[in-house]
């Protein structure tokens, strides 16, 4: 009696943790990249509950993904990042009977996304943006003078006015892919180049400014700029809208505004995609499948200022988003954007070691 009464305890355990591994998700995503009611309405719509946590940093979610194990249904790398683990057997391919709303997505974009996943069999595009500079006007003109027009590279990579600024405080992502090849690009270097005498170069101008930049940290600058704790940053053009939003809100006088730089600048694209060894994949297909809804993206976009690439959420996207240039490039600013490159291990090395010189100054 005893015996049967244990085992029968056992069972039930057992298909009581087997039930709530099924219904809960674990998300793995960018900070400050989602709505705020996003996950609820999931699990009000499916009964799956989510874990959620964030990221500032795909090589940080690079490290993950190749240790494996991670415990991450879903997880939002960026394309280049993307392909090289795609290579290493990251991910599962998607199971596309799973995921009707594909039909909502922009073909054109992920005609791109799939030049780094062919025929987008890994991912689907959660959001993309530029990588750009954000800025405090008042501060701007206050020390550069009322008609500088803040357009270019030169307001963080020259080094006599970036030194102006730096008292109000400079700040960098702490993403070597991306602001090494802005720095090329501000030298006339060509931004997508692996050449290792361009990265050099790349690395010698920032670590030129260095003494201007109050710190390197791809998700700080949100609050720091709308509190104007600091007045200039290298960052995401989303990211920089939120600061923008989030100063209007307090109210506090602080005027944030976001330029893509005449020079050029990077267009980036992250995607939805699932570990291969991910715990829930049938739960992952249905919360990519939900993220893809055109109501529910268009509510992530009117929250984070990022633009999405779901063609039919397009109508129910706010017009101060899609009408600025920030978030929508102009054609003539479109000309001057570059696709994301995907460096050999040997070149990323490179770039790491390149990228802890120049942030501990040496
Ligand atoms: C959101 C960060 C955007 C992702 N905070 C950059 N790829």
């Amino acid at each position: 009696m005893k015996f049967r009464l244990t085992t029968t305890l056992i069972a039930l355990a057992a298909a009581g943790a087997v039930q709530a591994q099924d219904n809960v998700l674990h998300v793995y995503n960018w900070s400050d990249y989602i709505a705020e009611d996003t996950i609820e309405k999931f699990t009000a719509a499916t009964g799956i509950e989510v874990t959620y946590d964030v990221y500032d940093s795909n090589e940080v979610l690079e490290a993950k993904m190749l240790a494996g194990s991670s415990g991450y249904d879903v997880v939002v790398p960026t394309t280049d990042f993307f392909q090289r683990q795609i290579g290493a057997g990251v991910y599962m391919p998607l199971d596309r009977s799973k995921l009707p709303n594909l039909a909502n997505m922009d073909p054109a974009l992920m005609a791109g996304a799939a030049a780094y996943d062919a025929n987008n069999d890994h991912g689907v595009i959660y959001m993309w943006g530029t990588t750009g500079i954000g800025y405090n006007t008042a501060a701007v003109a206050e020390r550069l003078g009322e008609d500088y027009e803040v357009d270019s590279w030169a307001l963080v990579f020259d080094p006599e006015i970036s030194a102006k600024m730096a008292d109000c405080g400079i700040s960098m992502l702490d993403a070597p892919t991306e602001i090494l090849p802005a720095a090329m690009n501000y030298l006339g270097l060509d931004p997508k180049s692996s050449n290792k005498a361009d990265l050099e170069a790349g690395a010698a101008l920032v670590a030129s400014v260095r003494d201007n930049i109050r710190y390197f940290h791809s998700s700080q600058y949100i609050s720091d700029l709308a509190n104007g704790d600091i007045c200039v940053a290298i960052g995401w053009s989303g990211d920089v809208f939120q600061a923008q939003a989030r100063a209007a809100e307090a109210e506090n006088g602080v005027e944030i505004a976001y330029v893509i730089p005449k020079e050029g600048a990077l267009q980036w694209f992250d995607v939805l995609a699932i570990p291969a060894d991910a715990p829930n994949p049938d739960a992952a297909h249905a919360f990519i499948n939900f993220i893809m809804d055109v109501q529910i993206t268009a509510d992530i976009t009117n929250y984070v200022w990022y633009a999405n690439g779901n063609a039919a959420s397009m109508s129910l996207v706010d017009e101060e988003i899609t009408s600025d240039p920030g978030i929508f490039p102009t054609e003539a600013a479109k000309a001057n954007l570059w696709a994301s490159t995907v460096y050999d291990a040997r070149t990323d090395r490179t770039i790491t070691r390149l990228w802890t010189r120049v942030k501990t100054g040496q």
